[in-house]
This record gives structure tokens, sequence and C-alpha cells, in this order.
């Protein structure tokens, strides 16, 4: 019995074989157990002698599988480690980056500039009330000039805002008639304008205020002078021109030099040499005061200008809908990594 459970033993591979041989030879109803039952049909000199030798066998036997289950556990264990095994020297799987959307790169190349000349950050509401969009910035209701500004209405008092200036008001009112006060805000405007490649109905400004007193034209004239080298290179000019808005008195519009034919004249300028980026002036009295500065004693300027325009001249950008359709194509030209 012995020589065969062992030669038996040497043949079970995995755990369940090795199982089922416990159980055949050395489980309760196994072979030696039943061997161990006969013995009550031996005489009794015989008895302690068989016995001995049943347990022996027993033992060794035990030793057996205790080693080869050992054995066999191993061998499960360091194949388990072979399938799971990872191979370091596989190339890794590339995971597409995402990166700044072209608009959101020029608010903050604006920004930067805006920050190094001494202005901090303001933000404002888009859905706004007709007060600060209009009211407060010297437009009442059935002023002329709100037709200049075509406007989505939510009610007859809450509109989506038509430009960022209502935060020139929000934040007068803020700091209460401390100054100086210097603050740039660029933010999301919606006008009912129809879309062609340089219109969108839904558009970004960065609007600019301060306040001190002393403020004149000519330092209106010196910060734009200085964002526009900045941000386009220090052989551009800019150019005031006589304009109109309710809230600034007196008010101009602003033109950049063109870089691409430096002044001769082509089809971006229209062969003007200059384009218009925004507009401008020292704010209006009335508006002042309405947000809480005394106009004998403060005077202001501020601008605001269509961020889309200036990123379409800074990156050669010929259609403003480019930056609201999501073209991957052409999103991923302002990647700033490789
Ligand atoms: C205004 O919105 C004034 N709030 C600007 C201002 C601020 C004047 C402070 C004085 C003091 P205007 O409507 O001109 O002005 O718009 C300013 C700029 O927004 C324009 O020069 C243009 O660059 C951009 N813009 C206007 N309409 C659109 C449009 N539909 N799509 C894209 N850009 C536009």
């Amino acid at each position: 019995l012995r020589q065969r459970a062992l030669s038996e033993l040497a043949t079970r591979e995995g755990k369940e074989a090795l199982n089922e041989w416990r159980v055949q030879f050395l489980g309760k109803k196994g072979e030696l157990t039943a061997i161990l039952r006969g013995m009550g049909q031996l005489s009794p000199e015989e008895r302690p002698v068989i016995g001995q030798f049943v347990n022996e066998v027993r033992s060794q036997l035990e030793e057996a599988f205790a080693e080869k289950e050992n054995l066999v556990k191993k061998e499960e264990r360091e194949r388990k480690l072979r399938e799971q095994a990872v191979d370091v020297t596989l190339p890794g799987r590339k995971l597409p980056f995402g990166h700044e959307h072209p608009l959101m790169r020029t608010i903050r190349e604006m920004e930067d500039i805006f920050i190094g000349l001494g202005f901090e950050i303001a933000e404002g509401p888009v859905v706004e009330l007709d007060y600060y969009n209009f009211e407060a910035l010297n437009l009442p209701k059935n002023h002329p000039a709100r037709d200049m500004q075509d406007t989505f209405y939510v009610t007859d008092e809450i509109l989506l805002r038509t430009h960022t200036s209502p935060v020139q008001v929000r934040t007068m009112e803020k700091k209460k008639g401390d100054v100086p006060l210097r603050i740039v805000c660029p933010g999301r405007v919606f006008r009912r304008d129809d879309d062609d490649a340089t219109h969108s109905h839904e558009f970004t400004q960065l609007e600019g205020l301060v306040v001190d007193r002393n403020i004149r034209m000519s330092d209106l004239k010196g910060i734009l002078l200085a964002f526009a080298k900045q941000m386009f290179g220090q052989d551009r000019e800019i150019r005031l021109r006589p304009s109109y808005f309710p809230f600034t008195e007196p008010s101009a519009e602003v033109d950049l030099s063109c870089g691409s034919c430096g002044g001769s004249g082509c089809r971006v300028c229209k062969h003007t040499g200059w384009i218009e980026i925004l507009g401008a002036g020292m704010v209006h009295p009335r508006v002042l005061e309405m947000a809480g500065y005394d106009p004998e004693i403060y005077r202001g300027f501020a601008f605001g200008m269509g961020i889309e325009r200036i990123a379409m001249m800074k990156y050669g950008v010929d259609d403003i809908r480019q930056f609201y359709v999501n073209d991957v194509r052409f999103i991923h030209q302002f990647k700033t990594w490789s």
C-alpha cells in the first residue's frame, strides 16, 4: 500500500488531484483507516505490531503529502506571478492631454499685461440687470443709443449683458468711493448680431477702468499704447478717433496700426493701415456720480475691447466663428507644447 500510495502521489498534479489522493489513502474512509478497522480480527500479539506499522506508514504518507502539497502551492504561486507579470519594457500608451483654448490663452496674455501695468482682475455676472447694463451707464430707457446693442432680454429688467461695462458700475459701488481704482474685467457678452467673419452673437470683451484724482485722456492713451506694444510688438502704434458712448465723454474709438502690411495697406486692414480694436473714453460724470464717486473730485477713463478681434489679429485667424465651432484641428494649433 505504501509503495502504491507514494508512486501515485508522485503522479498527482494540482490541488484537486492532491486532495483526492488524501481522501483515498489518509481519509476516514481511506485505505489506511480500513486496515486499522480490520485490526479487530487480528490476534492480541499481532495487533500492536501491525498497529505501529500502520501508524508509521501513516506518518510517512502524511509527510510525503505535506511535501507534495508545498511543492504544488509553490508551483501555483509561481504560475500566478508569471501570468501577472508586467512587461516594463513595453512602450506606454499616449494619453491625449488637453490645453488652453486660444481665447483663454489670449485672455490670460491680456490679463498678464494689465497686471504688469498695475491693474487688478474683476468679475461680474453674465445675466445682468437692465440697471447695470444700461441705466447706471447713462443709458435710460428709451435712450436711442440702446439700439447700438441689440439685447437678449430674459425679462423686462433682466438681460444677457451686451458689454462688460456694467462691471465698471458694480466695482465702483463695491469700492465705495475708494481710490485708486484700476481694474480689468474679461468676460462673455451677448448681442443679437448676425454672425459673420467678424461678428458673433456671443463674444468676449475686456473692460478696463481707472478712477483717481487727476486722471486725463493722456493716461488712457498711454496705457492703451503700452498694452498694444506688449501684445502685438514694439513697432505697433495706436490712433484715437472721436466717437460716442453715452457713458464716456469724450469718447474715442481706438485703432491699431496694421502688422501685416506695416501700414501700406492690405486686405486685413482694408487698405487703411489701421484696424479698430476698442471703444474708450473718460468716464461720464453722471456715471461716476451714480456709482458713488464725486465727479468734482474724481475722474476716470474706461475702455472695452473685443477679445476675439485681438486674438484674430495676434494669431492671424480670419473668421471669428473658429473660436466657437471647436474644431480640434484649429484648436490644436494653439498648443504651447508638443
Ligand atoms: C462697447 O461695447 C463699449 N462698452 C466699450 C466701451 C467701454 C466704451 C468703456 C467706452 C468705455 P462696442 O459696441 O464698440 O463698445 O464694442 C467694443 C468692441 O467689442 C468692438 O470694438 C469689437 O472689437 C467688439 N465687438 C462688438 N460687437 C461684436 C460682435 N458682434 N462680435 C465680436 N466682437 C464684437
